[in-house]
């Protein structure tokens, strides 16, 4: 069995650190092993124990102070720093031998899915053996650009990281049941997303497009808060990597 890296992506305040909580609560539940990594140097609170945390090493405050900078340009710093913490993640990670590594990315997402320093990261730590998990927003998803908005950015880190990708719809608790409803369906049924897009835009052709590279994903709903989804994560992973065979055979 190999272990597995999973990278919680998603814009700032998305639920990527309630959701690594939430799915190490689940994955811990069923008895696997695993690891908890906050790699946000830019977080005041982090809603999980990590067993490693970027900010050991250093804080977005740390490096405002000592580079005067302001707090975007330390995001850019505290990211090309993250690759001098490599060889010390992987010595963590082969001490604890997790089945899981769980990777709480920085609030940004466009500090880890366009700094090159990630994807170095991703490669020392083995990108055959990782997976992102993708939350939508599911304020932003209300709406159908803004659902599109979320699609091109999920599609965007896949261009990116080069990993493959569940996409789930975060916070679903806050929104109603024939809210999501709509935004899982828009996600599979291209037909019936279009009806909600003007059409002569550009967006529609771009669908097409999307969908005929396999870009189109259904999502999964998902609640940190109410717990559930967590199964649902697992089964993409399962599904990625060992296509349909119970894992959990493999694993528990
Ligand atoms: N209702 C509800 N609220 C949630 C859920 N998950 C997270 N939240 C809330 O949403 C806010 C942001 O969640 P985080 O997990 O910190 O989001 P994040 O993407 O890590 O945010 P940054 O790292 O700051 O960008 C917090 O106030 C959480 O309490 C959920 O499943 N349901
Ligand atoms: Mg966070």
């Amino acid at each position: 069995m190999k272990q597995i890296i999973v990278y919680f992506v998603g814009i700032a305040g998305s639920g990527k650190s309630y959701l690594t909580k939430a799915f190490a609560d689940w994955l811990e539940s069923m008895k696997a092993d695993l690891m908890r990594i906050n790699l946000d140097p830019g977080a005041d609170y982090v809603p999980y124990s990590a067993d490693l945390d970027v900010r050991e090493w250093f804080t977005l405050e740390d490096i405002m102070q000592k580079y005067n900078v302001g707090p975007n340009g330390a995001q850019i710093i505290s990211s090309d720093l993250l690759v001098t913490l490599i060889d010390d993640i992987r010595y963590e990670i082969d001490l604890a031998q997790p089945d899981f590594i769980l990777i709480d990315t920085p609030g940004q997402m466009e500090i880890f899915t366009l700094r090159e320093s990630s994807k170095i990261l991703l490669e020392a730590l083995g990108r055959e053996r990782s997976v992102m998990v993708f939350l939508f927003d599911p304020v932003v998803s209300k709406t159908p650009f803004g659902f599109l908005s979320q699609l091109f950015m999920a599609n965007s880190a896949v261009f990116r990281l080069e990993i493959p990708q569940i996409a789930v719809l975060s916070k679903a608790d806050v929104l109603r049941d024939d809210e999501v409803e709509r935004i899982l369906r828009w996600s599979s049924d291209l037909e019936y997303l279009s009806s909600f897009i003007e059409t002569k835009t550009l967006s529609v052709e771009l669908l097409r497009t999307l969908k005929d590279s396999g870009l189109f994903r259904p999502l999964v709903a998902v609640s940190a808060l109410k717990g559930y989804g967590m199964e649902d994560i697992y089964d993409g992973i399962q599904e990625y990597f060992y296509g349909g065979e119970d894992l959990e055979r493999v694993l528990f």
